[in-house]
């Protein structure tokens, strides 16, 4: 059996997992997902017409978000469950064709009447016939197709953040319809996706916004926090992923047990919410991003839960104490369905948990309200010449040994700039002892990669304050991206005009040659080299 991914930035040989995935994912989980995705165009292209007469379903619209989600990388490698995720879709297909009534022009393959075989094997041949590699079209117009593809499933990861608390937009629902009908429409042209790929970053800012909005709703502005990096006596929780109303829940459910509760990975800025922090059994972070799970889960003596990505194959030596909840699924791995967290507080409790052992400290909680709640300190500090040029620093975390350039980049940025960073890449560099400018920080946590949102709000309060435009402002963004949600965050920039990225360890492979080009010429996007190198030339 064979599969092509390239959807990450770990595809192999920087072209494409094809025997397995380098994240563990199998060729079958491989060939589902692209069924599942060709199932959801299909839906899609009925939802789009039933929208144009005014008429929507929430369970479609929903369905869709839930199922672009579960196809990011390090979600589900369950293949049963994708598989009921595609029966769920060719279901709601009908149900979205009967929304939608009769339909004149020309029915795209996937929204036709086509039945999901019951065996699975014969899922598996299908969905190999739908894969990344069935298309019709030049080249650069199925690169900026597969773009916009991974767009939408990183901003279907902050919807359903947004939806879990409460919070939906209507706009985002009806753009992954039509984006994704339009992915079928043989009639576009190369410069009608790019425009759908800029809508997509405008829809991934809104989406980013609204789960803003409700993180600050439910929790509080995050506030500047020391975060300790030890660890204190007792039974312990590790939650890693990102969705802040689990944490929650687990916070609830764990006070009064004398289990603790830490953060990994992507939640490690829970601690800067109020409405988070207040719970003294929130005790700490543990280790550090997704790619050092094997390492650092067998070390943690107690339970430990995934509530989003990035799960790896767990390692026997933990396997046993982990557990995950949401869209996230390993098979074999047990799963938590609902709100109900006391298997893992039963699991926390029979395990052995930690000894008072202390640690570093760092700081969290430097979202756009407490950075711009200093806002006359900062622009005074650039005005006498004190801060010389903003970084943002930022992005996903990943295994690749050329990331360490993300730390060398921080170590080497001068004494007299300022770096924010956001997102699982700042483990590389959120240790380092940067000190500060003037009683402002130099490194400026903003939060999770959803809160690039927070960033480009620092950024424009700036451009606004120094009333120039943000291209014109002395910060320079150097990314790191590794899933889907980096894309999303891409278009976000690129939709917002924001030019001069230097983005790494490596390009993505789908984007051909000529779609770099023309990123290159409009934007001019580039890779990076070495820290110093790209310091020299930002800094001129
Ligand atoms: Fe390979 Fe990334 Fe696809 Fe996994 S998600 S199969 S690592 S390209
Ligand atoms: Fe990290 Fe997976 Fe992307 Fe939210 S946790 S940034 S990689």
């Amino acid at each position: 059996m064979s599969m092509f991914c390239y959807q990450c930035e770990q595809a192999a040989k920087g072209t494409g997992c094809t025997a397995v995935g380098v994240c563990g994912k199998q060729p079958e989980v491989a060939a589902l997902q692209d069924l599942l995705v060709y199932t959801l165009k299909g839906v899609a292209f009925w939802a789009d017409k039933a929208r144009a007469q005014g008429k929507k379903d929430q369970e479609i619209d929903r369905f869709m978000i839930d199922g672009l989600f579960t196809t990011v990388t390090n979600v589900d490698f369950d293949a049963d469950v994708i598989s009921r995720f595609v029966a769920e879709g060719v279901r709601l297909r009908e149900k979205a064709k009967q929304l939608a009534g009769a339909c004149s022009g020309p029915i795209p393959a996937a929204a036709q009447d086509w039945a999901l075989p019951s065996s699975h094997e014969e899922q598996v041949k299908l969905g190999e016939l739908h894969g990344v590699k069935d298309y019709t079209v030049d080249a650069d117009v199925h690169s900026v197709r597969e773009i916009i593809t991974y767009g939408l499933k990183g901003y279907a990861a902050y919807a359903d953040h947004a939806r879990i608390l409460g919070k939906e937009s209507d706009e985002t629902y009806a753009f992954t319809h039509k984006a994704l009908a339009a992915l079928l429409d043989d009639s576009l042209g190369l410069m009608d996706y790019v425009g759908l790929a800029m809508e997509a970053g405008r829809i991934n800012y809104v989406t980013m916004e609204l789960l803003n909005q409700a993180h600050v709703e439910a929790y509080g502005h995050p506030v500047p926090t020391k975060v300790q990096l030890g660890t204190s006596a007792g039974k312990a929780i590790l939650v890693s992923g990102h969705d802040l109303k689990f944490l929650e829940e687990l916070l609830k459910q764990t006070a009064g047990t004398g289990v603790n509760v830490y953060t990994h990975g992507e939640m490690l800025p829970a601690h800067g919410y109020p409405g988070l922090k207040k719970y003294a059994h929130l005790a700490g972070n543990f280790g550090g991003a997704w790619q050092d799970q094997h390492k650092e889960f067998q070390e943690f003596p107690g339970a430990i839960i995934f509530n989003t990505n990035c799960i790896q194959k767990p390692a026997d030596s933990y396997k046993d104490r982990l557990f995950t909840w949401g869209l996230v699924q390993w098979p074999g791995v047990k799963h938590v369905d609902g709100w109900d967290f006391s298997a893992v507080i039963k699991k926390a409790q029979e395990c052995p948990g930690f000894e008072e052992k202390p640690g570093q400290e760092i700081i969290v909680g430097f979202g756009h309200n407490a950075i711009l709640g200093v806002a006359d300190k900062v622009i005074a500090a650039v005005q006498a010449g004190a801060i010389k040029h903003f970084f943002l620093v930022g992005g996903c975390d990943g295994a690749k040994s050329g990331r360490n350039y993300y730390t060398e980049f921080a170590e080497k940025a001068p004494k007299d700039t300022v770096i924010l960073t956001l997102a699982c890449g700042k483990f590389r560099f959120n240790k380092l002892e940067l000190g500060d400018i003037g009683g402002i920080p130099r490194l400026l946590d903003v939060g999770q990669c959803n809160d690039a949102y927070s960033a480009i709000q620092v950024a424009v309060a700036l451009s606004k304050a120094f009333n120039c435009g943000v291209n014109d402002l002395p910060l320079s963004l150097v990314l790191s991206w590794y899933e889907q949600k980096a894309v999303a965050i891409l278009l976000t920039l690129l939709h917002l005009g924001i030019k001069n990225i230097k983005i790494g360890p490596s390009l993505p492979a789908f984007v051909t040659p000529n779609v770099l080009n023309f990123l290159v010429e409009n934007f001019n996007i580039g890779p990076i080299t070495t820290a110093e190198e790209d310091l020299k030339q930002i800094l001129g």
